[in-house]
């Protein structure tokens, strides 16, 4: 039995509960409260005691990117990489890039001069990214796609962010929320603003 060291409102979580549902994979959820992690988290992923955390039989495994990657190879079906190794590794690319739109979302929390700009640069990256295709994994939706979207939900449903400019990464979000997957994590979003 898998169990998900969790935390609602954590987005790297997040992208770990979009893949467990996507691949329809029985899991327990054990929900952290971060302000008050248990010496079993400290002790699994040193030092920060960090979630998400997956454990498998026993065996723990820290880092949403690492745990979503191990969640392909354990459950290939659906599979959530391409078929094609260019564009396996052009999805794993975004992935491994992610902090290009992820430092100025945090700069933007903490408030920091020139962040909202800093954030505009890498929707417009995106945004050009995905006129050219259906979904950041290519024409299907994958572990890519499961990696950024969490932020994309957190600055249009609780930061305020508009979105509209980036005309592709709107019809993305659409396309994606279609998915129940996404309309969980929809829900789980809107029970933070709550
Ligand atoms: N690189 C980690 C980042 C995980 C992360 O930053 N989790 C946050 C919650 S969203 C956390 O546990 N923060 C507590 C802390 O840093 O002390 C991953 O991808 O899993």
């Amino acid at each position: 039995m898998l169990t998900l060291y969790d935390a609602p409102r954590c987005p790297y979580c997040a992208r770990v509960r979009i893949v467990l549902a996507e691949k329809g994979v029985p899991y327990e959820t054990v929900t952290v409260d971060l302000a008050a992690r248990s010496p079993w988290l400290y002790e699994h992923n040193p030092p920060e005691g960090r979630v998400p955390v997956l454990e498998d039989d026993g065996w723990v495994l820290p880092e949403s990117a690492v745990i979503d990657e191990y969640l392909e190879e354990r459950f290939p079906e659906p599979p959530l990489l391409p078929a094609d190794a260019a564009d396996r590794a052009a999805a794993r690319l975004l992935v491994f890039r992610f902090d290009d739109l992820g430092k100025p979302y945090y700069a933007l929390r903490r408030g920091e001069e020139g962040a909202a700009a800093r954030l505009e640069t890498a929707l417009a990256a995106l945004d050009l990214l995905l006129e050219t295709m259906p979904y950041l994994g290519g024409s299907a939706f994958g572990l890519a796609d499961a990696a950024y979207l969490p932020w994309l939900l957190r600055l249009r449903d609780l930061m305020g962010v508009r979105l509209d400019a980036h005309s592709s990464v709107v019809a993305w979000l659409e396309r994606c929320s279609q998915r129940p997957s996404i309309v969980a994590e929809i829900e789980t979003v809107a029970s933070l603003a709550a």
